[in-house]
């Protein structure tokens, strides 16, 4: 019997009462032993273009390549355009906007206390939960991931190790991505290492201590890298050397240092017994940066842009005991539906107000037969960071409307993504009524989201939480220079006041 029909056989009356999302029966403890795995694996800053795998020339990628080859590969999936943006709808299941999340900073990263995680969904269904890296979703204290569903966290700060942006978003004093000063569990912990060995080895560390217990975990890993600054170890610098200039050979170096980790961590669920059942999946958290100038996919804008690779991403997804690998998947999808996937997957039973705030649907129809039908739908991408106070002059900038064919771009460009991939040729005079039809569904979506940008107007406080925090532990306090750049009062980053007329 093929896997996929064992899978059906084993799977199908606990998936149909998940997939409606009814008040699900107890479960047994033959059910409760099937439950898988969950590890979720993003690295940061690296598009679809930086994977040997996916053609890149020059990166060496032998991990990410082999787990891409025993995967279902999602060739048209789609996140936000910048970092805190994917973060906040991977968590919640539906567009950021939604949860007050317009930018990456300005107090504009942080996701609304309103809005439910996919930690806490799973955590509520009997998961252990934990995350390592890159939170980027407010750094104030009721904001942190230890009040959004993860029973372990180790994180560092703001949108990078070592950034000082003004009000909220900071991270702790000094950092490098060298041996950096992590938040875990509330205290400040002194690490050894590169960053990303830092953060696999916890993740492994907090794994290999779940699994004794018996209970399922979620392992949530978003990384900080490849993003800028390029510190990398000089050993992996070194490998592109005369071959790419400094930058690129360190950016390359990055990424090829998490594949070795990566595949570090796929040793360790083996050699634990945990390969079959559990559900790894490795993604990116935006479109390329500087790896672009090398490969960019054919396609068209990298992060920050609303073209397709600014939001393109790759979505390899494993799980031997639950579906079949080595297939591709070209149906539209996107971070949204992770949410109701593990939801699903886990057995969760989501309350009413979660199953509204969930836009997206679940993947595992998908995953299980990768020709499974699958209606076509509107998503939106809007690249935010507006300056403060202007949100209705920025409904039509830089955003793209998108469904399985068709992208409408700032309302002034169409393109045909089926027979144009690479959006090079503006065919909106040929096709005015699926413009239309676009211009229809992102006019409704905009009404709703409108009172949700809860974020808008806020002032941060005067000192990063993080610093507050670590000078706390340690002892010291800013210096001049580090007073002005918290202060929202005096900063000098444009935009970074709030603004005086209104
Ligand atoms: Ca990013």
């Amino acid at each position: 019997m093929s896997r996929i029909n064992r899978l059906a056989l084993l799977f199908a009356p606990a998936l149909a009462t998940a997939l409606a999302f009814a008040a699900a029966p107890s479960r047994t403890a033959g059910e409760e032993a099937r439950r898988p795995n969950i590890i979720l694996v993003m690295a940061d800053d690296v598009g679809y273009g930086d994977f040997a795998c996916n053609g890149n020339p020059m990166i060496k990628t032998p991990n990410v390549d082999a787990f891409a080859k025993q995967s279902v590969r999602f060739t048209s999936f789609h996140v936000s355009p910048t970092c805190a943006p994917t973060r906040c709808a991977l968590m919640t299941g539906a567009h950021e906007f939604r949860s007050g999340v317009t930018h990456t900073i300005f107090e504009r990263e942080r996701m609304s206390l309103r809005s439910v995680t996919i930690a806490q969904v799973l955590k509520s269904a009997g998961y252990a939960t934990g995350i390592f890296g890159k939170w980027h979703l407010g750094d104030e204290a009721e904001y942190q991931p230890d009040r959004r569903g993860f029973d372990e966290t180790f994180v560092h700060g703001a949108g990078g190790i070592g950034q000082t942006y003004p009000g909220s978003c900071g991270d702790a004093p000094g950092n490098t991505y060298f041996s950096p000063t992590i938040l875990h569990n509330g205290v400040f912990e002194k690490t050894d290492g590169y960053c990303t060995d830092v953060f696999f080895a916890q993740a492994i560390r907090w794994m290999d201590a779940v699994r004794e217990t018996g209970a399922p975990f979620f392992a949530y890993v978003p990384l900080n890298v490849a993003h800028t600054p390029l510190q990398c170890p000089e050993a992996y610098a070194k490998r592109h050397e005369g071959e790419a200039p400094e930058d690129l050979a360190r950016f390359f170096g990055m990424i090829e240092n998490l594949d070795d980790n990566f595949g570090a961590l796929l040793d360790k669920v083996r050699d634990w017994g945990l390969e079959s059942n559990t559900l790894i999946v490795f993604m990116t958290d935006n479109g390329g940066t500087i790896g672009t100038r090398v490969f960019n996919a054919g396609m068209r804008g990298a992060k920050v842009t609303q073209y397709e690779g600014g939001t393109r991403v790759p979505s390899f997804w494993r799980w031997p005991a639950g579906f079949e690998g080595g297939a591709d998947v070209a149906a539209l999808a996107a971070h949204i539906d992770m949410f109701p996937t593990f939801a699903e997957i886990a057995g969760a039973e989501p309350t009413e107000a979660v199953r509204k705030q969930v836009e997206g649907r679940s993947l595992l129809p998908l995953l299980r037969d990768p020709a499974a039908p699958w209606a076509d739908r509107v998503l939106v991408t809007h690249v935010g960071r507006w300056p403060s106070g202007k949100v209705e002059e920025f409904k039509y900038v830089k955003c793209s409307i998108r469904d399985a064919r068709f992208a409408l771009v700032d309302d002034r460009e169409l393109y045909d993504l089926q027979a144009d991939p690479g959006q090079k040729r503006n065919v909106l005079d040929e096709h005015p009524e699926e413009a239309a039809k676009l211009r229809a569904a992102y006019e409704k979506w905009w009404r709703e989201i409108l009172p949700r940008l809860e974020n808008e107007d806020v002032v941060g406080p005067k000192v990063n939480p993080y610093k507050a925090l670590y000078w706390k532990q340690f002892g010291g306090g800013p210096d001049p220079d580090m007073k002005r750049l918290m202060d929202p009062e005096t900063t000098t980053f444009p935009g970074g006041r709030r603004p005086t007329s209104s």
